[in-house]
């Protein structure tokens, strides 16, 4: 990739974030997953088709300024997971590793409600709630899944090491041991 220089190195460089919509002004990289992209996913396999059926509504996107994927870069960027349930299970984001899994990250909640699942190879479970202000530092090892349980869009700003990668197949097979509903009204991990 191009990436701007002063001298030997990589210029230092700034970029503005939409606090109130979630959206990075000038991304490099823009990842849509609608509901057709979460197949598998959700415990109520006959909702999640209706809910394909009745329009295919957009679950989250992801906005990054992209840098070179190697040891001593981060990658930031903010993650916008909306509102809404399938059967009665609360909209989520895949989840994954990283493929380099002692790597780490840093959400800050921007807005919205939810939780951060994380979970580990040996069955280790944690889920940590995100709210606006809220940093959540998510260890090496730790495969992390975000959950939407409020009303509005669920918005963090995301800080991780730029060689990461992503490990999902993990996470198809496995599951992330605990999901998160909303019954009668009231949020249940169960
Ligand atoms: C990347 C970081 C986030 C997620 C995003 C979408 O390491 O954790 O940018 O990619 O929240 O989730 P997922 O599980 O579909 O990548
Ligand atoms: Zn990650």
């Amino acid at each position: 990739m191009n990436v701007e220089m002063i001298g030997n190195y990589m210029a230092p460089f700034a970029f503005d974030v939409d606090v109130a919509t979630g959206i990075i002004k000038d991304y490099k990289n823009h990842v849509v997953r609608k509901a057709s992209s979460m197949r598998g996913y959700y415990a109520d396999a006959g909702a999640l088709e209706a809910l394909i059926a009745e329009g295919d509504p957009i679950h989250y996107e992801v906005f990054e300024r992209t840098v070179p994927e190697v040891y001593g870069n981060l990658m930031v960027g903010i993650s916008k997971l909306y509102p809404g349930v399938v059967g009665q299970e609360c909209f989520m984001t895949k989840g994954h590793y990283h493929q380099v899994i002692q790597t780490g990250e840093v959400y800050l909640c921007l807005g919205g409600s939810g939780y951060l699942l994380m979970k580990t190879k040996e069955g280790d479970f944690s889920a940590l709630p995100m709210e606006r202000g809220k940093v959540v530092y998510v260890p090496p090892s730790w495969a992390h899944r975000s959950v939407n349980c409020g009303d509005d869009p669920l918005v963090s700003f995301f800080v991780y090491n730029a060689e990461s990668g992503h490990n999902y197949g993990d996470i198809e097979t496995e599951g992330f041991i605990k999901r998160v509903y909303k019954r009668a009204g009231a949020v249940v991990i169960e």
